[in-house]
């Protein structure tokens, strides 16, 4: 099959661009693609793709059955895929290469619905290794979502991409408030299909997992088109109690479909066993979803990531590749001169709203739910800079802050390497 480029890209630049991920060093960061599928986008944006529905997140707050309530957390994570994953090709045609965030770069907004104001903070806390830590909370509820991830990626056939990191979702307790349930959650595995012809997509690998504090885990198998059999972004989930000899067999619930077209939700181990009944029929299309409001450019802190990146995107939107090189050194050349310096002095850069536990410190969620789903206590801390937790005095500290004109041009030069009047 002669390669295809997607629209707007010439065949020898994609040729060329197949060739060089053949040798591809497994940094995503470092990877020379094609303006064509450049995205304008940074991946501290992708943080939001956990909330697209946030009545749906805040749900699990609402229900007094802890089992439905798994099973509300469970759903919640399966109407996240389409977003995460499908957004993108859905909206181009074909998957596209992120801004790769600078450290400290901020994505800030909050989406308002029947659930009340859900909040987004996502912050780059580490360059290299390059992981994004976030954290979402539904104020009404109090439900909140933190964590952190970086990718690792190798080459074979295809580029495969491994996700290091995890999620922790806490639910207050509705028959008592001063209680909460955790739900620690794993992130599934990817590859990119379709590159050959030119309309790269994503695929989900394997299995993930949702193990919570009640006693209830989920697990989540992902698989694609086969050669012969099987549909693009397939799914099957289980809901079954923790330490089941047989989860198969026990489910409480389970799910069934293709995570952008439909899901559905049953009672017990799958749809053909009898007794089983219908819970849910889920679909993306017609579900209501919420765009999150982000402050307008000029209100926002010169470290926000669609303030700091704008000429950038602007040259992509553009194709006006020049400027894109040139703004991206200007930031790069900057960061690498700001860390220089912090390491003269012996500082290290602050991070605004998380913090990573200390080395050899105990993080309790971890402790308690991670061996059941294969997650080690120390977070795998040495692949994302730090095992990062929501800093809730540090974001406190920083609500009320208004940012004098020198302090902004010194982050707008300093930091970003921009040229101030
Ligand atoms: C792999 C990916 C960057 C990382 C993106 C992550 C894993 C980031 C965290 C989100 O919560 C979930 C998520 C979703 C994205 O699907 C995933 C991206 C898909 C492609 C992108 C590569 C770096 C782009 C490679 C370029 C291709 C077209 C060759």
């Amino acid at each position: 099959v002669s390669p295809a480029p997607p629209s707007g890209g010439s065949n020898s630049s994609w040729s060329s661009f197949l060739k060089s991920i053949a040798s591809f060093n497994g940094d995503l960061s470092s990877l020379t693609a094609p303006p064509f599928i450049l995205s304008s986008v940074s991946l501290t944006e992708f943080s939001s793709y956990w909330c697209e529905h946030p009545f749906i997140f805040a749900a699990p707050a609402n229900e007094a059955d802890p089992q439905k309530r798994a099973l509300f957390v469970l759903k919640w994570f399966l109407t996240t895929l389409k977003q995460q994953y499908a957004s993108r090709s859905e909206q181009y045609g074909n998957e596209k290469k992120p801004l790769n965030p600078f450290l400290g770069e901020l994505f800030l907004g909050a989406w308002e619905d029947d659930a009340g104001t859900t909040e987004l903070i996502s912050e780059q806390v580490s360059h290299h290794p390059p992981a994004t830590a976030y954290c979402i909370t539904n104020r009404p509820t109090g439900v909140r979502l933190e964590g952190y991830n970086a990718q690792k990626a190798t080459f074979s056939t295809t580029i495969n991409i491994k996700q290091i990191g995890h999620a922790v979702l806490t639910v207050p307790d509705p028959t008592d408030k001063s209680k909460h349930e955790t739900y620690l959650i794993t992130l599934p595995s990817l590859h990119i299909e379709g590159l050959i012809y030119g309309a790269p997509y994503i695929e989900l690998d394997g299995s993930s997992h949702i193990v919570s504090s009640t006693g209830y885990t989920s697990r989540i198998d992902y698989s694609g088109k086969g050669w012969l059999s099987g549909k693009k972004n397939s799914v099957t989930a289980i809901l079954y109690k923790t330490g089941s000899s047989n989860p198969e067999k026990e489910a409480v619930y389970s799910v069934k479909g293709q995570w952008p077209e439909e899901l559905e939700l049953h009672t017990g181990p799958s749809k053909k066993q009898s007794g089983s009944t219908l819970v849910e029929t889920y679909n993306p299309h017609t579900a209501k979803s919420t765009s999150l409001s982000v402050k307008p450019v000029e209100k926002q802190h010169p470290l926000e990531s669609r303030k700091a990146w704008s000429k950038v995107a602007q040259g992509i939107q553009d194709g006006n590749m020049e400027l894109v090189g040139a703004e991206k050194s200007r930031i790069e050349n900057a960061q690498r001169e700001a860390r220089a310096k912090e390491k003269e002095a012996g500082k290290t850069w602050e991070r605004r709203y998380f913090t990573a536990k200390k080395e050899g410190g105990e993080d309790a969620v971890l402790a308690a739910l991670g061996g059941k789903v294969g997650l080690s206590v120390d977070g795998d801390a040495d692949k994302t800079g730090g095992l990062w937790r929501f800093d809730q005095t540090k974001a406190d500290n920083v609500k009320d802050e208004t940012l004098s004109k020198e302090e902004e041009e010194r982050i707008l030069t300093e930091l970003l390497g921009q040229e101030t009047t």
